[in-house]
């Protein structure tokens, strides 16, 4: 699928972003912000244990109750549906059904058991408090070790508590491992997080008898999959249902999944004949909301006598909750991990990979930002730096000695590479920082008894996620976008796509491809992101794909226009087509001085005049394209990160972040930069502030923003960012997706800072969070290697 050239004016440049007046004035409409008449509000009952049988369960206390419209149990749901299938395409992986509302087992805390419909959120609320069941309580497994060693059944589907297993390997690993003059390996623990959204999940819908229409509000980053779904799952018809998204304060994954409460919306609303909204609130979105990360990763590199990496041995754990989160499933973290990761930006013959991912009761493990690379780059990353240590050479000088040069290249597992700038990340990180004076400076302050470090990460991460990439990674819900451009009568464009935004800026990136493409000023080009899945087509603003899908499908449907556009100039200005450019709002003829007409007037005299026309001219300026590339895009990157340990309180202090990258030609770098700087912040968070922690009952003990600890503008340190620009040959443009980077880099680049700081220590840490407890207890030789 071909993608058209575009002269750049706007893209490339740093265009304010046209959603920031509204939503930074208090102006963005989000789903709570929305009421429709005659609405009723929805509470969930949910378990207050990990893992249950449910022995009777009597609703009608809440069904007499004041202002309760409706109250359903698992009972009440499951002839309508049985639940949501969560699986991959890849290889081991078994499915598992999550219900609506739990029926006969409740797995985890948290878990929907029953649902009640209300005036109002406070009559729902009371109501749920009176339920009353019984249940007998069931061993819970609630870690991941326990689980693979066949401890209790976490879920019945599952009776060995495996969601998934298998493994492949490439060249001659035994013979890398065999011959290797040393060894290094080690076991990265990534613990469970949440995504955190600044606005939790939300739903209302609304269902038309008379017309058997279906209207949902919900802030999924998946508006058109999530309508299939309805249809699939409950027999909506697809042609009456929309779904509507609204402006949506963060996604980061966590919003790319099909939830229960989002499939009960519509069932209740048909069944009670009025409009029903839900809102979740942040106790539920802790509890409730997909966790994320909680992984270990094995890996080992042989080494040769000369340094190289000779083979890499990788086997991820997944602890991944009690249901394969739909549509996807528990393989996003430890398939991703190893079979996407490994080999990195370095040369490695040989690489071999097993992975595993384990029920438990506690909550599903979906994705969020960089799902499973995270892990995947911490394992790699830091025992680079081991390595790096073993070898008596620099964690640049390591990197260095190993990296990819030529291009493009194939790596052990056969994905292919076009093009990067592995090699020039390495050298460009190591002169921001000034690596001479850091150490001289690192040593001079450990005399002083201060520890600072410097930690490194490289990463390379696919983009631009489509039928072809989607099919071969096992997601198999991934496909085409579209999007739709119109010249108006003045010379003004209107752009609809068909991916929702969650806080990209993609209204005013995607502007500035259709503003290039057609020739006329960024500021006269308007963009709806999805609002609506009754207009452009997509399938969800997930696995940084929005730039190069929703970027490849802006240009080619203005470039339709914009053939249309010069037909017509050429005919005004009678000069042959081929001769026509169009610039800074103007049609003009090569060459020619003062041959020219304004944009705005060809558009006003194809609406207006057919004198303008050329012979068999179809007057349309409206275009619909799709884009769907036929290969993955790989960005490359990394970041380096300074800290000082606090050797009193163990605290982390972030001095500051270097980061590069190279997502191709950019867009528009304050977006970019954007990116980078909130990525990087939750990756310090997933570090060293975060962790959603259990008991070992499988209770849940962090359910609010004082037990959970998000990292705040307190710790952000400043940020220096050089942006590479090595473009796709295969994307419009030559974009390349980066929304996920920071996160699946600065993790590893946050361990090595620390363990760098702890060199004095003789000490390795391996696991996250780098609580101040754990550093305090590594800096005074309780912890060893
Ligand atoms: N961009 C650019 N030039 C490029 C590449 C990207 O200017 N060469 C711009 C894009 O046009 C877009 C932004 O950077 O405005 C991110 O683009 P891209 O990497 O294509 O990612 P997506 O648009 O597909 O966004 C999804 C991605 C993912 S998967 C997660 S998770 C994530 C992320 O974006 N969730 C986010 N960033 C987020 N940022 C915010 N504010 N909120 C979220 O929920
Ligand atoms: S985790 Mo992003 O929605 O691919």
């Amino acid at each position: 699928m071909t993608t058209p050239v575009i002269a750049a004016r706007s893209v490339g440049t740093r265009v304010l972003r046209s959603e920031d007046p509204r939503l930074l004035s208090g102006r963005g409409e989000f789903i709570a912000d929305i009421n429709l008449p005659g609405q009723l509000h929805v509470a969930f009952v949910r378990s207050p244990v990990a893992h249950a049988r449910i022995i009777h369960m009597d609703l009608s206390a809440i069904r007499d109750a004041d202002g309760v419209a409706l109250a359903w149990s698992g009972q009440d749901v499951a002839p309508l549906c049985e639940g949501l299938v969560g699986e991959m395409a890849v290889e081991g992986c078994f499915p598992t059904t999550m219900p609506l509302l739990a029926k006969d087992e409740v797995l985890y805390v948290g878990e929907p058991i029953a649902v009640v419909v209300a005036d109002s959120r406070y009559a729902a609320e009371d109501a749920c408090e009176l339920i009353d069941w019984d249940f007998e309580e069931l061993p819970a497994v609630t870690n991941a070790d326990a689980a693979l060693a066949g401890g209790p059944v976490a879920n019945p589907q599952l009776s060995d508590n495996l969601g998934l297993k298998g493994g492949a390997s490439f060249g001659n690993v035994s013979e890398a491992f065999e011959q290797a003059d040393q060894v290094v390996q080690g076991r990265f623990y990534t613990c469970r997080v949440s995504a955190a959204p600044m606005e939790t999940r939300g739903v209302i819908a609304d269902y038309e008898w008379a017309s058997k229409g279906l209207r949902l509000w919900s802030n999924t980053q998946m508006p058109h999959y999530l309508k299939y779904m309805l249809t699939a799952y409950l027999g909506f018809p697809e042609q009456g249902v929309e779904v509507i998204t609204p402006d949506t304060g963060g996604g980061f994954g966590q919003k790319a999944h099909v939830y229960p409460e989002e499939m009960l919306l519509p069932l209740l609303a048909r069944e009670v004949g009025r409009p029903v909204k839900w809102i979740e609130d942040r106790r539920e979105n802790l509890i409730a909301g997909a966790h994320a990360h909680e992984q270990f990763v094995d890996i080992a590199y042989a080494l040769d006598a000369d340094g190289k990496i000779t083979g890499v041995r990788t086997d991820a754990l997944g602890d991944g909750g009690a249901y394969h989160m739909p549509p996807w499933s528990m393989a996003v973290e430890p398939w991703c991990a190893v079979v996407m990761t490994p080999t990195g930006i370095y040369d490695i013959p040989a690489a071999e990979y097993t992975y595993s991912a384990v029920a438990t009761n506690k909550t599903p493990v979906g994705a969020y930002r960089g799902v499973g690379y995270m892990a995947g780059t911490l394992a790699r990353e830091c025992l680079a730096d081991d390595a790096a240590r073993a070898l008596g050479m620099s964690p640049f000088e390591f990197r260095r000695h190993n990296v990819v040069r030529d291009f493009p290249w194939t790596n052990a597992q056969d994905i292919v590479y076009q093009e990067g700038s592995w090699l020039e990340t390495i050298n460009v990180l190591e002169k921001m920082v000034d690596y001479p004076a850091f150490l001289q400076r690192q040593s001079e302050l450990r005399e002083q008894g201060r520890y600072i470090g410097l930690g490194l990460s490289v990463f390379v991460e696919s983009s631009g996620e489509s039928t072809a990439t989607s099919q071969e990674h096992g997601l198999g819900d991934v496909y085409h976008d579209t999007a739709t451009v119109r010249l108006n009568p003045n010379g003004t464009a209107n752009v609809t796509i068909g991916l929702s935004a969650q806080g990209q800026g993609l209204a005013t990136t995607m502007a500035q491809m259709a503003a290039d493409t057609l020739g006329i000023n960024v500021e006269h080009v308007s963009v709806q992101t999805a609002r609506s899945t009754s207009h452009a087509y997509g399938s969800g603003t997930i696995g940084s794909r929005g730039a190069v899908v929703a970027g490849g499908a802006v240009a080619r449907a203005a470039d339709v226009v914009r053939e249309k556009v010069r037909l017509v100039a050429a005919n005004m200005l009678e000069a042959s087509v081929d001769d026509i450019q169009l610039t800074d709002g103007l049609a003009s003829v090569k060459g020619v001085a003062d041959a020219s007409v304004s944009i705005a007037d060809v558009a006003t005299s194809i609406y207006f005049d057919t004198s303008s026309w050329p012979e068999d001219f179809e007057p349309s300026l409206e275009a619909t394209q799709a884009y769907d590339p036929a290969q993955a895009m790989f960005s490359n990157g990394g970041h380096a990160i300074l800290v000082e340990l606090d050797p009193e309180t163990g605290f982390v202090r972030f001095e500051k972040v270097y980061s590069v990258e190279d997502c191709g030609t950019v867009i528009n770098p304050n977006i970019v930069e954007g990116q980078i700087r909130g990525g990087v912040l939750q990756g310090i968070g997933a570090s060293v502030f975060e962790e959603l922690a259990y008991d070992e009952s499988g209770q849940i003990l962090t359910t609010t923003f004082l037990d959970y600890g998000l990292p705040t503008m307190d710790v952000a340190p400043p940020f220096e960012i050089h942006h590479l620009e090595t473009p796709s040959s295969h994307s419009a443009s030559g974009v390349k997706g980066m929304g996920e980077s920071g996160l699946i880099a600065a993790p590893a680049a946050v361990l090595n800072a620390v363990n760098d700081a702890l060199t004095p220590f003789n000490v390795v840490l391996r696991d996250l969070p780098l609580t101040p407890q754990r550093v305090l207890k590594a800096m005074s030789g309780e912890l060893s290697t």
